[in-house]
């Protein structure tokens, strides 16, 4: 079977917006009076917006309601909107754009499923939006990463079986997802990190479209 499709994680794959998450959470973990540094936004990278609020609080022993969680949440949203306005091309992680232009090249239909709500938003600030035939909605599906649910939405999205997809991952969550979305799994990192995708790439500008277009589906796909 060839593949018929290229579905992308945004944020390490395609873009570099973990410094404005960052950005953003260093406020709130200030206004918290919590302890937080770019080490510990590395745990955050492909978490969802509550489950990185999670985090922090855990880091500081900070125990919310939910109504509280929900306030700082937006706020964060807020402070990572401002900072998104700074977003422009350059923030395209090296080789992205050529990998799109391959992929688009040898025919696969080419979609983004990102744990972030703003995905649309990153995608048009970098001008990658008009080279995405779908982006999945992150505030549409019930579960987020490690489930396969953003993933399969995006199959569905652009109207290819999962079988004949394959994904870009930065995030060992995601690598999961994939997996469980019964997709080949191209990691994006560091291979012990990410053992469990089919093949890993040091970075987006190592990727050898052709090896990944070698590749045959698993077993479980047949
Ligand atoms: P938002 P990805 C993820 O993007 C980021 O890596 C993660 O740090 C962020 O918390 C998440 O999106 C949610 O973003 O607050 O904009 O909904 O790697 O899945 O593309
Ligand atoms: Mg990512």
């Amino acid at each position: 079977m060839a593949f018929r499709a290229a579905i992308f994680d945004l944020d390490g794959v395609l873009v570099d917006s973990a410094r404005l998450h960052f950005v953003a959470w260093k406020r709130i973990a200030d206004e918290l009076g919590i302890a937080f540094d770019e080490h510990d936004n590395e745990a955050l990278k492909g978490v969802d917006r509550m489950g990185s609020l999670d985090h922090i609080l855990a880091l500081g022993a900070v125990s919310l309601d939910l109504p509280a969680k929900e306030e700082l949440a937006a706020r964060k949203n807020g402070y990572y909107l401002d900072a998104l306005a700074t977003m422009t091309d350059a923030d395209i992680l090296p080789g992205a754009t050529a990998l799109l232009a391959s992929a688009r090249a040898a025919g696969l239909a080419l979609g983004v499923a990102s744990a972030s709500r703003n995905a649309v938003m990153v995608l048009e600030r970098a001008g990658l939006l008009d080279s995405i035939d779908f982006v999945a909605d992150a505030a549409k599906v019930a579960r987020s990463k490690p489930a396969p649910d953003i993933f399969l939405a995006c199959a569905a999205g652009l109207d290819v079986a999962p079988a004949a997809c394959v994904g870009f991952e930065d995030a060992a969550a995601g690598v999961t997802a994939i997996k469980a979305a019964d997709m080949v799994a191209i990691g994006i990192g560091d291979a012990g990190i990410l053992a469990e995708a089919d093949l890993v790439f040091a970075s987006t500008a190592a990727v050898d479209l052709d090896q990944v277009l070698r590749l045959t589906p698993a077993p479980s796909q047949v």
